[in-house]
């Protein structure tokens, strides 16, 4: 009986829906697109010292080179190999990226795309990342190597050999994604040779994996695949650990496919997350943070153990796919640091930063016809992530992730782990307050007015330093100090027209 709760404790610990972060972290950021000599860098020099759990890499397979657009950052979404071979970096580069980051404490988590290769509308030839020869049209990618048998054709039922109907989850499923050669992940051929791929880049020490494009897979598939994967390398995480899990469904209701087939395997992204928050702290249909009180699954979102959550991803950032133009970005800075930091302040979800690159966005009837534009590159060589005298980065790269006010919402989130949801507070419309146990509290001002009001904070007394204003550096807040009376309460007054209109206090910084 106790040996049997021992197990169960470990295996909820150990187990697909938990990132294995070390050292109190407890969140991701995904470096979008950047080479994987600045991830190594980038863990030692930022992620370990500002409490980063993990990174999502781009796809690390080799891709085909897209030439017209003009190398899209969407062509690393269609595989030639699984050679480590990208415009990222090659295997030596990838290898020792894993190594560095794991040694600081910071895992990787792999975005894999398995669900499909390159598109029928590719001709065939050598142009791809690592020069490997495919041919779309018979079906040949043989340095995998598949070859006809390995695809859905014969499966999908279709008219145009598309998917025609989200209605119909065979076609979802078996059918071809925007013209991309469908894998018959029913095979076990094919399960066998993503796994192989999966397992080369755990045995490298990555901690988990991101499966691109899940709802376009069966769920049992999946499983299947997954079930053919090794423990975590030993070198760096405990005996028998699973290897992270998040599918990407995007399930914003209405469709054959929901997420919650999914749960068996591990955890999925929650797009209704930032679709809803968007709408929320941009007021529009009427919403009101206020209603934020019983945010999460009270909102009919997926339970908390099994949601991957975040503002913005690489696909809908770029104001098409799900969410749509609710969805905030780093072009609405202000309110995005509000949306990033009332997701790190609130205990639902495993949490996701994103980190972009910019790029010339443009509109012609409401659509940017840039959306395709890939990473800053010279003559398509990805450039490298410069660092500003200020800690900001150059060259185009946008770095969200050190923006002081995300970054500080980072720590937050490790110093109130584990600790309740507590003293809600609101004023019926756009002011809002909470606080995370006697750790950790956070208000919000986006009413068109000022907030000036005592609140119970929850926290011991003392003086505190608002880390979205400032620091706390050596003894004394270089933003605004919080008093908070033997009582818990404190008194806050933020300006609507702040630079940004909340205030975020937590016991690391304390005077
Ligand atoms: C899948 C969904 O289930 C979904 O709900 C969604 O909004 C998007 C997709 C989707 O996923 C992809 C995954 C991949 O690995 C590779 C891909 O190319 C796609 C993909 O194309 C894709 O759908 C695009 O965006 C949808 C909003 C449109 O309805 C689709 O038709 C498709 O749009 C096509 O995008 C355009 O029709 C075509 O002209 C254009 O060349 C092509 C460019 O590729 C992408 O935009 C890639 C998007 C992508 C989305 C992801 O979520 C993702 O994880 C990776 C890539
Ligand atoms: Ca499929």
């Amino acid at each position: 009986m106790k040996l049997l709760l021992l197990l169960s404790v470990l295996g909820v610990c150990w187990a697909q829906y938990d990132p294995h972060y070390r050292n109190g972290r407890t969140s991701i950021v995904h470096l979008f697109e950047w080479r994987w000599d600045d991830i190594a860098l980038e863990c030692e020099r930022y992620l370990a010292p500002n409490g980063y759990g993990g990174v999502q890499v781009s796809p690390p397979n080799e891709n085909v080179v897209i030439n017209s657009p003009s190398r899209p950052w969407w062509e690393r979404y269609q595989p030639v190999s699984y050679k480590i071979c990208t415009r990222s970096g090659g295997e030596d580069e990838f290898r020792e990226m894993v190594k560095r980051c794991n040694d600081v404490g910071v895992n990787i988590y792999v975005d894999a795309v398995v669900n499909h290769m390159s598109g029928s509308g590719v001709s065939a030839g050598t142009s791809s990342t690592c020069g490997s020869y495919f041919n779309p049209g018979s079906r040949d990618f043989p340095a995998v190597p598949y070859s006809a048998w390995d695809f859905n054709d014969g499966k999908c039922t279709s008219g145009s050999g598309g998917i025609e109907s989200y209605n119909d989850a065979s076609q979802v499923r078996d059918c071809q994604l925007s013209g991309l050669l469908d894998l018959a992940t029913g095979k076990d051929y094919v399960r066998s040779t993503i796994a192989a791929y999966m397992n080369n880049l755990i045995s490298m020490g990555v901690a988990g994996f991101r499966i691109d494009a899940s709802k376009h897979m069966w769920p049992g598939d999946i499983k299947a695949f997954l079930d053919k994967l090794n423990n975590l390398n030993t070198q760096w995480f405990p005996e028998g650990s699973r290897p992270f899990i998040y599918q990407e469904v995007i399930d914003l209701g209405g469709e054959a496919v929901q997420g919650s087939e999914y749960f068996g395997n591990g955890r999925i992204t929650e797009f209704k997350y930032g679709a809803k928050l968007g709408t929320v702290i941009r007021k529009w249909n009427g919403e009101k943070m206020s209603y934020l009180k019983n945010w999460g699954e009270g909102w009919s979102f997926v339970p908390t153990d099994r949601a991957l959550v975040f503002v913005d991803n690489h696909d809908n950032q770029r104001g098409h796919g799900a969410g749509g133009a609710s969805i905030l970005t780093f072009w609405d800075a202000r309110l995005y640091k509000m949306a990033v930091g009332f997701m790190l302040a609130h205990p639902y979800g495993a949490t996701r930063v994103m980190s972009s690159f910019s790029w010339p966005r443009y509109f012609q009837n409401g659509q940017d016809v840039n959306d395709w534009v890939g990473p800053p590159n010279d003559n398509g060589v990805i450039k490298r992530v410069t660092i500003n005298a200020d800690t900001t980065c150059g060259n185009d790269w946008v770095c969200e992730h050190r923006w002081r006010q995300i970054r500080n919402m980072v720590i937050f989130r490790n110093v109130v782990n584990g600790q309740d949801f507590t003293n809600w507070w609101d004023n019926g419309s756009n002011q809002v307050a909470f606080g995370r146990g006697n750790k950790g509290f956070i208000v919000f001002n986006n009413d068109d007015w000022e907030l000036s009001t005592n609140l119970q904070t929850g926290l011991p007394a003392g003086t505190y330093c608002d880390v979205i204003s400032g620091d706390k550096s050596d003894n004394h807040c270089t933003g605004i100090e919080v008093h908070v009376g033997s009582d818990g309460l404190a008194y806050f007054s933020i300006s609507n027209n702040a630079e940004d209109p909340f205030i975020a206090i937590h016991v690391d910084a304390k005077l």
